[in-house]
């Protein structure tokens, strides 16, 4: 728990309007601690903003990140503001503290940060309809369309190895070795689960590798409440939660938001049973994707679209996996076994991909 009067003087550090009213945790991220403030302007109106406090634990180059922040933010404006982009996309804004930096470092070493708040819109944890994912899938297309000519290798890398599943699967074996909570001995099945699919970890990267794919600038965090829908018209008004753009691959965007929208139930749903490939969605995410993405993707990419939806899912179950037998110090967790229930949730949703393979190439093929 933060406390109010420590929040109240971050508050002050930035350039916002008005008085300061209400300062509350806000939006369901698993990484960095987020907050509403709520001002009042001079005439009375209420002005919002969020406020976040970097996960420094996980992001370790804090100033690198906010870096790449501020440049990929202000070249998105200047391309928006160019192009004249129809249907109200918005780029997410800084708010920049009273020494104009992006950031303000506290005397006990935290990040804080602070953004526009993008007004009537909403992150979805789980989406209320199909029409919302065929606007995420084109609003995260657009995202990376608008940086395609951006320098990749201008970009700091802000979490190493981010999407190398190989590397993650290493990881993964190291901290079940060590099993430091004896927590093993819960998941035998999803262990061996992990373990029988170490041949799908470099598929990806594999490809990278050899130059059979290009690497791209990529946003590698496309959960679906990292875009916010417009109230209204239901169009992906703002890609928001930039910590993850680097150099990457456009499968891991299409496959990590797939990992989050395409199945029956949300991410942590406990009752397996009701978990299946939920075609609809699925079908609605990649039109929306392809439709912006289908002339700039090459064939391979294309081809691999299918399977980076198992990869990224597995890897994201992998990573709750390996979070819970080191003792949840990564994502943050709100109920006992939290990791554990996503992680079996994240393999049941892979097991119902690598059952319905074909009918998501045959959707993919649909759109190209
Ligand atoms: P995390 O890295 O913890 O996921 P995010 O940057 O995604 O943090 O922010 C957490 C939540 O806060 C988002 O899912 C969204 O609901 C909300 N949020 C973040 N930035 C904004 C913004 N500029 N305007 C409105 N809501 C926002
Ligand atoms: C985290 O930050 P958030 O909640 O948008 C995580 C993603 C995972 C996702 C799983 C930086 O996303 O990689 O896929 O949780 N972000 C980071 O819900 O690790
Ligand atoms: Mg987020």
């Amino acid at each position: 728990m933060i406390e109010m009067t420590t929040l109240k003087k971050i508050c002050e550090e930035f350039r916002f309007e008005g008085v300061l009213t209400e300062c509350s945790p806000y939006g369901d991220g698993h990484i960095n601690d987020t907050f509403l403030v709520v001002n009042k302007d001079k005439y009375e109106e209420t002005v919002q903003y969020i406020l976040q406090r970097v996960n420094h634990i996980v992001f370790k180059e804090t100033e690198k990140l906010m870096s790449n922040i501020e440049n990929i933010t202000s070249y998105l404006s200047d391309m928006v503001r160019e192009d004249e982009l129809e249907g109200g996309y918005e780029v997410l804004k800084l708010i920049r503290t009273n020494n104009d930096n992006s950031y303000h470092k506290d005397l006990e070493g935290n990040y804080w940060r602070a953004y526009v708040f993008v007004k009537n819109a909403t992150g979805y944890t789980f989406a209320k309809d199909n029409t919302m994912l065929y606007s995420a899938g084109k609003a995260f297309g657009q995202f990376q369309l608008m940086l395609k000519d951006y320098p990749v290798d201008s970009l700091f890398e802000t979490i190493k190895g981010f999407h190398h599943t190989e590397n993650r699967y290493e990881n993964f074996l190291k901290v079940l070795e060590k099993d430091v909570h004896s927590r093993s001995k819960y998941c035998l099945d999803d262990i061996q689960f992990v373990k029988d699919r170490k041949n799908i970890t470099t598929m990806i990267l594999k490809a990278l590798e050899l130059g059979e794919i290009p690497y791209r600038v990529t946003h590698n965090d496309t959960k679906l409440n990292n875009v916010l829908i417009d109230n209204d018209s239901g169009i992906g008004r703002c890609v928001i939660d930039l910590d993850t753009v680097m150099p990457g691959s456009a499968l891991y965007d299409f496959g990590d938001a797939i990992r989050s929208c395409g199945s029956t139930v949300a991410e942590d749903e406990e009752e397996l049973e009701l978990l299946k490939l939920d075609t609809a969605r699925f079908d609605a995410y990649t039109n929306g994707f392809l439709e912006i993405l289908k002339h700039e993707l090459t064939q391979t990419e294309i081809e691999l679209l299918p399977y980076s939806a198992i990869i990224m899912t597995f890897e994201c179950g992998m990573r709750f996996l390996t979070d819970f037998l080191d003792g949840d110090n990564y994502f943050k967790v709100h109920k006992e076994n939290h990791n554990l229930i996503r992680a079996k949730n994240q393999f049941r949703f892979v097991k119902e991909m690598e059952n319905n393979l074909e009918v998501m190439i045959d959707i993919v093929n649909r759109y190209c």
